[in-house]
């Protein structure tokens, strides 16, 4: 079983890590809360706001219920793929809320979550997995591909690790124009073997980009492990090699990951570069609903990190311990959560395919007379029973 790694625990206060050398911090495990739910370091929480807790507990709770709902509904043949991030909702919304309106986002897999949690609507985020009229995209991407202009929420780039050049690039746009914002670039501990990787962390180095680069290292990239993607001893520690400060964090510890990225996030903002977080959690669930995960590992780690590595629950038992979570108050949640994403499925079910004249346009401003014709040609087609197949 992979190993979480040295927690901070043994030094004086929590936050002593980040004034440790470069790879130590690159080496570690950054914690604020104990796999139990007790506190690391009372000094360091102190000073925690109650309402930015409570909505980070919501916003996790809310990825799990809208996960599974859209999970049985691809069971079910309502939908045609969908890619869970169960086990990985405090890498998700412990970053999501270190970031500002004035950010950008450049998502990889499993970060919709993010894009939730910065205004992204539920409807919006249905639309997109049915491919509807509703959907922004027009039904031209693979469900789980939303994307969000106004929340500054870049649709994901399907090709694994593409994502972090274009971050960075944005980045370099910031920078050149001075506009506000960071970017957040992010990934998979797969996406980290792409050449892409090498490219886009070079360039953020040299150029002392304004954005946070995160790791979601959850083990698995599809079927291949951990050992299988990387000789270096930790992921964060390849950020050194370019000259970009590397954090390992416990990505199952939501409020590690809210202060290690908020740390990043203010440091690009001054002006001071880039940084590289490694967070480490585990693909609980399968690859994406075409993925059977028992044909490939030990689904017994699988049943640890389900089970006392849960970051909801661990979150939840500190929150208890502060009094601001109560008994009972996560079913509640749940239930409100759920009656909301089936709300959400049945105005979106609703809602038509794309206009077939959607299909030429986008391109140019009056369409061709080849794409005309292509048209009237599709046109007199007979429509398939069920649009939102994906096969
Ligand atoms: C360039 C490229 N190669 C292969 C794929 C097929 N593919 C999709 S997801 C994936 C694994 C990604 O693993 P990781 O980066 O660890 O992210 P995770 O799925 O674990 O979140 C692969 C190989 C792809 N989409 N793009």
């Amino acid at each position: 079983m992979a190993s979480p790694g040295r927690a901070a625990a043994s030094k004086a206060s929590a936050l002593s890590y980040f004034d440790g050398d470069d790879v130590e911090k690159a080496r570690g495990l950054f914690q604020l809360i104990r796999e139990d739910g007790t506190s690391v370091d009372d000094a360091a929480l102190a000073s925690l706001d109650k309402d930015l807790a409570r909505g980070l507990f919501e916003a996790m709770v809310r990825i799990r219920v809208t996960d599974a709902r859209m999970m049985a509904l691809q069971r079910q043949g309502r939908i045609g793929f969908y890619g869970e991030a169960v086990g990985q909702e405090a890498a998700i919304v412990g970053s999501a809320a270190a970031t500002r309106p004035e950010d950008w986002i450049v998502p990889a897999l499993r970060e919709a979550g993010v894009g939730l949690y910065r205004g992204l609507t539920l409807d919006s985020y249905i639309a997109q997995i049915f491919g509807n009229a509703a959907d922004p995209t027009k039904g031209r991407q693979m469900p789980c591909h939303p994307c969000d202009k106004e929340h500054h929420y870049v649709v994901m780039s399907s090709c694994v690790s593409t994502q972090i050049p274009h971050a960075v690039g944005i980045a370099m746009a910031i920078q050149i124009k001075r506009d506000p914002g960071v970017a957040f670039g992010y990934m998979g501990d797969g996406g980290t073997s792409e050449g892409d990787f090498h490219v886009a962390l070079n360039f953020a180095g040299v150029r002392k980009a304004p954005c946070v680069l995160i790791c979601q290292n959850n083990q698995w990239a599809i079927s291949t492990p951990g050992s299988l993607q990387t000789a270096a001893e930790t992921i964060a520690i390849k950020g050194l090699g370019y000259g970009v400060e590397a954090l390992r964090v416990d990505g199952n510890d939501v409020l590690a990951v809210h202060h290690a990225v908020t740390y990043a996030a203010d440091k690009a903002r001054r002006g001071d570069g880039p940084t590289f977080l490694e967070l480490l959690t585990y693909r609980v669930s399968a690859h994406s609903s075409s993925d059977d995960p028992s044909r490939y590992r030990d689904e017994a780690v699988t049943e640890v990190w389900k089970g006392q590595r849960d970051p909801i629950r661990r979150f939840e038992a500190y929150l208890m311990t502060r009094g601001w979570v109560a008994e009972g108050e996560r079913e509640a949640l749940s239930a409100k959560i759920e009656t909301d994403v089936r709300e959400a499925i049945a105005r979106q079910e609703k809602v038509g395919a794309p206009e077939l004249s959607t299909l030429i346009d986008d391109v140019f401003e009056e369409p061709t007379w080849n794409l005309r014709e292509q048209l009237s040609a599709i046109e007199a087609l007979p429509r398939p029973k069920n649009p939102h197949h994906h096969g």
